[in-house]
């Protein structure tokens, strides 16, 4: 029987930010998928949790990592040791994020600090070690979480837009520099889904229902509704697809 050019069994993959929302939908995805998973996240026992529920779910092997993606010796020195555990992961999905709405005026330089470090330069930090790794073995995928607002903005997130529209032309110069290496990197940019980091949006009805209206799907995307894009880039299926972004929106960036 072949195995489907889809199927991950075997593989490891490593989700950063991925003890709940869109990060954890993608490491349940990928584990439904056959990878086996290492949870990231910032609380020992949220992420434990996490790690125990995927496994539960769906019979792989689940590892718990925990520690601060934007300090860059701390994210070296906890790879490294992630590397000598577990092996050099064959997946890397760099999702850890977080946003802060203020209006462009009022908005505080330390959170600026925080967002650009904890979106973009995060990505660079934690992509360094793993794809130095990767390039030694000669394969790996790394999917790099954009945004629509990688693509647009809106009033009051101009930093985390900023930070988004780095993140996209970022997996475009790892796409350049690693594709020698068999190394695939690309972006999944997520319209508005329901998750925790928007339950400000979701739960406000003007914002509801302006959302639903901008949407040609008329509604917010579902978590799960992200794994099938997360599958086909993690797998054999996008063996020549690099530096690509991949707007799962309901088609939200796509008209006016
Ligand atoms: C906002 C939201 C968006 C979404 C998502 C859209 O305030 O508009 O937080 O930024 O989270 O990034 O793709
Ligand atoms: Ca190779």
């Amino acid at each position: 029987m072949t195995t489907s050019l889809f199927d991950l069994t075997g593989r490891l993959a490593f989700v950063t930010g991925s003890a709940r929302g869109i990060g954890n939908a993608l490491a349940l995805g990928l584990a439904q998928a056959g990878a086996d998973v290492v949870v990231h996240g910032r609380d020992q026992a949220v992420t434990a949790e996490a790690a125990a529920r995927i496994a539960e779910e769906t019979g792989v092997k689940t590892h718990t990592v925990c520690f601060d993606v934007t300090d860059a010796g701390v994210v070296r020195e906890q790879v490294g040791a992630l590397i000598e555990r577990l092996g050099v992961p064959d997946i890397l999905v760099n999702n850890a994020g977080m946003q802060h709405r203020a209006p462009f005026n009022e908005f505080p330089a330390e959170k600026w600090d925080q967002v650009l470090a904890t979106n973009l330069s995060s990505v660079f930090y934690v992509s360094q070690p793993v794809t130095t790794a990767m390039a030694e073995r000669g394969s790996g995928k790394v999917i790099n979480i954009g945004s629509a607002m990688s693509a647009l903005a809106r009033q009051t997130i101009a930093p985390y837009t900023a930070s988004k529209g780095g993140v996209v032309m970022l997996t475009k110069g790892m796409a350049a520099d690693l594709a020698r290496f068999d190394i695939q990197v690309n972006a999944i940019s997520p319209g508005y889904f329901a998750s925790e980091m928007n339950r400000d949006l979701w739960s406000d009805p003007e914002f509801d229902g302006w959302l639903k209206n901008r949407t040609p799907a008329n509604r917010w995307g579902k978590l799960s509704e992200l794994v099938g894009a997360a599958v086909f880039l993690s797998s054999a299926a996008s063996s020549f697809v690099s530096g690509q972004n991949i707007h799962v929106d309901g088609g939200l960036t796509s008209v006016v």
